[in-house]
């Protein structure tokens, strides 16, 4: 098992490096991570909410968990992760960051083209017209949301049981097949297909380095473990 050194040594000689990133990487800005002591709302789980069929059930029930999850990240700033990342995309000249997360804070850190596998928690689509629209109202003003044709709103982002968003999971993909570097950042590697990534990259001949407080499922895959807080390590990684 390789050490931070080593690590920082296959980054510096990198052409090509890709990044996959959970909720992990927002924890420091103070986002609940989803299968953390904050993940949990009232006594639900996120796969008793994040489905098509909790929504079709009661969607004011999963407005208000997302109205309360935009409330929550509304302030919420970058993090020296985030950051780090910004950093490492104008360094290598062909980077790739890919994140399961919905909050929106790698577009604000700066990082540029971010593949969004699961969609974005300050976009809406209306049920009825399939209008998409930003929007980051928090509180809303009404539960739930509709669109201007009058039909439902949902959040613009990829439930349990939905496919995700076209293309991406292919562009991704190929970033992770052709990544001589392939950094692991703050997630639990329990989510497919994003978690898929992970083995598929290894396959292909990458190096990985997972930064993580914990062990998670995809350490059997890695080259290089860093255990500790993505906001203390990445700086110290690039
Ligand atoms: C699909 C958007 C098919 C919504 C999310 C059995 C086996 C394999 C797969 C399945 C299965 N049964 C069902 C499936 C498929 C299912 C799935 O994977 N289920 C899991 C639960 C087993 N997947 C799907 O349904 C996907 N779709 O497969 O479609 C299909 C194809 C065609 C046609 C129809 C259907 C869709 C999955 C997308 C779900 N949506 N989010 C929302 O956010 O509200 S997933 C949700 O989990 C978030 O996106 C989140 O990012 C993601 C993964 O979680 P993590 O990011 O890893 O976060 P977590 O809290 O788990 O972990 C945080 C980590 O950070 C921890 O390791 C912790 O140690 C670490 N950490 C904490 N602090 C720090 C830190 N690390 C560093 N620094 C710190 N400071
Ligand atoms: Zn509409």
């Amino acid at each position: 098992m390789a050490d931070l050194e080593e690590a920082r040594e296959w980054l510096a000689r990198a052409a090509s490096v890709a990044a996959l990133t959970g909720a992990g990487i927002s924890a420091e800005s103070g986002v609940p991570t989803f299968r953390g002591a904050g993940g949990l709302w009232r006594e639900y789980r996120p796969e008793d909410l994040a489905t098509p069929e909790a929504f079709a059930r009661d969607p004011r029930l999963v407005w208000e968990w997302y109205d309360w999850r935009r409330q929550a990240i509304r302030t919420a700033q970058p993090n020296a992760a985030h950051l780090a990342l910004v950093q490492l995309e104008r360094r290598i000249p062909r980077f790739t960051l890919i994140t399961q997360n919905v909050d929106g804070l790698h577009d604000m850190a700066g990082s540029g083209g971010v593949l969004k596998l699961h969609g974005d928690i300050w976009r809406m689509r209306c049920t009825a017209c399939g209008a998409e629209w930003p929007d980051r109202c928090a509180p809303l003003p009404k539960l739930p949301p509709h669109c201007a044709c009058g039909g439902l709103a949902r959040p613009g982002v990829v439930w349990f049981g939905e496919p995700l968003p076209d293309g991406t999971m292919q562009e991704a993909g190929h970033a992770a097949a052709s990544a001589e570097v392939f950094l692991v950042i703050g997630t639990s590697a329990v989510v497919h297909p994003a978690a898929g990534l992970i083995p598929y990259a290894r396959r292909a001949g990458a190096k990985v380095i997972e930064i993580n407080t914990e062990r998670t499922a995809a350490s059997q895959w890695v080259d290089c473990a860093l255990r500790g807080p993505a906001g203390e390590i990445l700086p110290r990684l690039i």
